[in-house]
C-alpha cells in the first residue's frame, strides 16, 4: 500500500443550518481514534488542529442562516485547502456540509495550478444543489454543489475561480431532492446514482464507471462524505436523517473501491453531530470507513473459496 502524507484539518463549521452540534465533530473523530488508525495503516499523519473562521463585514441576511459566518468559513477553508492539497492528502474533519463551499473551491484552485482536472464524488442523501435564491430552509449546507459548479446567486461569497464541471461530478445515495434542485439538476450532465438505481443495479457499477473516467483523464478526486449517505440505523448522529440509506457493506465497498483506484487526493467528513450519537457509534463508523478508504482490508489478495 502506498503511504500518504495525510493532513487532518479540523473544520468545526456549525453555521450551515439551524440545528447546532457539528462544532463537536472534529474532536469526536479524534476521540474515535482517526489519527492513530491512519498511522497504524502506515500513513504519515499530521493534525493541524481546528481552524477558526475569518471575520467578514457581510451583514446578516433575513432568510439565509448565519450568512456572514459561512462566508468567513468559505474564505478560511478555501485558503487552507489550496495550501494543504499542495503538501499531502487533506482530510477535512467537519463540521457541516457548508464547509465544502470552501474545501472544494480550494482544491479546485490547486488542481488548476497543476493543470489537472478535478473530479468530485458526492456521497449524500441530498443533492445540496440549492442556491441562496432557491433554498426554502435558508440552510446553506444545502448549497455547496451549486456554488462550486459555478451557479448564480452567491453574490455574498467569493467569486469561484475554477468551477467544477458537472460532468466531472458523481452523486451517489440520493433520496431527498427538493423540486428546485431537481429542476436545476435536469439542466446538467451530473452523473447521479440515486437509491433506486442502487437498489436495482448495485452500488458498484456507477462508481466503477466514474472511477474509470477519473483515471482516463488522469484527474484528482475529491470525496465528500455526508453522514446521512448512510442509513440512520447505523449512523444516527446527523440532523438530517433520511431513511433508506447506504448499508454498512455498501459504504465499505465504496471506500474499498476508492482505495483501489488510487485516485483520491482529498476528503471531507461532514455533518457528524456528536450530540445526537449513540455511544460514539457514528463517529467510530466514519473512522472505519476512512480506514477502508485509506487501505484497510482483510486480505491482501482475492479470497479463495473453500469447497
Ligand atoms: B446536507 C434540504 F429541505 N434540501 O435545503 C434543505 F431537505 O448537507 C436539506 O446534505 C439539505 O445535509 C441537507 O434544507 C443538506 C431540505
Ligand atoms: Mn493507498
Ligand atoms: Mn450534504
Ligand atoms: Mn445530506
Amino acid at each position: 500500500m502506498t503511504p500518504h502524507d495525510i493532513i487532518l484539518i479540523g473544520a468545526p463549521v456549525d453555521s450551515g443550518k439551524d440545528r447546532k452540534g457539528c462544532i463537536m465533530g472534529p474532536d469526536a473523530y479524534r476521540t474515535a481514534g482517526l489519527g492513530d488508525t491512519l498511522n497504524d495503516l502506515g500513513h504519515r499523519v499530521t493534525d493541524l488542529g481546528n481552524l477558526v473562521a475569518e471575520d467578514t463585514d457581510i451583514q446578516d441576511h433575513d432568510h439565509l442562516i448565519a450568512l456572514p459566518q459561512t462566508v468567513g468559513w468559505t474564505q478560511t477553508l478555501n485558503a487552507a485547502a489550496k495550501d494543504a492539497a499542495a503538501q499531502g492528502l487533506p482530510i477535512f474533519l467537519g463540521g457541516d456540509h457548508s464547509l465544502a463551499l470552501g474545501t472544494v473551491t480550494g482544491i479546485a484552485d490547486h488542481a488548476a495550478s497543476i493543470n489537472k482536472p478535478l473530479f468530485v464524488l458526492w456521497l449524500d442523501a441530498h443533492s445540496d444543489f440549492h442556491t441562496p435564491l432557491t433554498t426554502d430552509s435558508g440552510n446553506l449546507h444545502g448549497t455547496p454543489v451549486a456554488y462550486f459548479t459555478g451557479h448564480d446567486g452567491f453574490d455574498a461569497f467569493p467569486p469561484v475561480q475554477n468551477p467544477v464541471p458537472t460532468d466531472q461530478m458523481c452523486m451517489i445515495g440520493l433520496r431527498s431532492v427538493d423540486p428546485a434542485e431537481h429542476a436545476a439538476l435536469a439542466n446538467t450532465d451530473m452523473h447521479i446514482a440515486d437509491m433506486r438505481a442502487i437498489d436495482e443495479g448495485g452500488i458498484r457499477a456507477p462508481l466503477a464507471e466514474f472511477l474509470d473516467r477519473v483515471s482516463a483523464a488522469d484527474g484528482l478526486l475529491h470525496v465528500s462524505l455526508d453522514v446521512d449517505f448512510l442509513d440512520p440505523d447505523i449512523a444516527p448522529a446527523v440532523g438530517t436523517t433520511v431513511p433508506g440509506g447506504a448499508t454498512l457493506r455498501e459504504a465499505h465497498l465504496v471506500m474499498e473501491m476508492l482505495h483501489d483506484s488510487g485516485r483520491v487526493t482529498s476528503l471531507d467528513l461532514v455533518e457528524l453531530n456528536p450530540f445526537m450519537d449513540e455511544r460514539g457509534k457514528t463517529a467510530s463508523l466514519m473512522v472505519d470507513l476512512t480506514a477502508s478508504l485509506m487501505g484497510r482490508r482483510v486480505f491482501d489478495r482475492p479470497t479463495r473459496s473453500f469447497a
